[in-house]
């Protein structure tokens, strides 16, 4: 085991955040997700993994990853979404699910199948189809041992906020 491994530590300039989806047919959702951490400097990877289709690669990807220095996985998946779940049950890094719209229920099938993870693994849920709050929660948490990162984040907040200072539907001084 390498000492990246065993302090979580970073790799230097390798990737920190982890994406995994169920199917190439989420990727387009999660363009959000990579765009967020590229616009906060936060390297990243993408892969497909099914948890049914594709169980044994699964486990040998987290457990790579993890030597590699990746410290938060976000994990999305639509219908039977047990891919945040599997991912967390295999490592205790943290990992963000993000339901994705399909199905009978259009999404409130995979939110409860993410959300309703029993005690002892717990999966951190973000609305459904909501990558951009996967990406800045996972670069939240890596802030916390990062003060640069910090700074980048409360930057990119204060962004969206004068944002919607600026917007014209809101310049009746509410
Ligand atoms: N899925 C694939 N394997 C496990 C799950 N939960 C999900 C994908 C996708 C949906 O099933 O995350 O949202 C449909 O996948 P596909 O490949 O049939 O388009």
């Amino acid at each position: 085991m390498n000492a990246a491994t065993d302090a979580g530590a970073t790799v230097p300039g390798s990737p920190r955040v982890a994406i995994v989806v169920g199917s190439r047919s989420d990727l387009p959702t999660m363009e959000a997700a990579t765009q967020t951490l590229d616009e906060l400097g936060i390297g990243h990877e993408l892969r497909v993994i099914s948890a049914h289709r594709a169980p044994d690669l699964l486990d040998r990807y987290i457990a790579d990853a993890e030597g590699r220095g990746i410290t938060v996985f976000i994990a999305a998946a639509g219908l039977a979404a047990h891919l945040p779940g599997v991912i967390a049950s295999k490592t205790t890094r943290p990992v963000i699910g993000v339901p994705l719209k399909g199905g009978v229920s259009d999404g409130l099938d995979a939110l409860l199948s993410i959300v309703q993870m029993p005690k002892g693994v717990p999966v951190a849920t973000v609305g459904v189809g909501n990558a951009t709050n996967a990406a800045l929660l996972a670069a939240q948490i890596l802030a916390q041992a990062d003060p640069e990162l910090r700074a980048r984040v409360a930057e990119h907040r204060s962004r969206g906020a004068q944002a919607a200072a600026d917007d014209p539907t809101n310049a009746d001084g509410v």
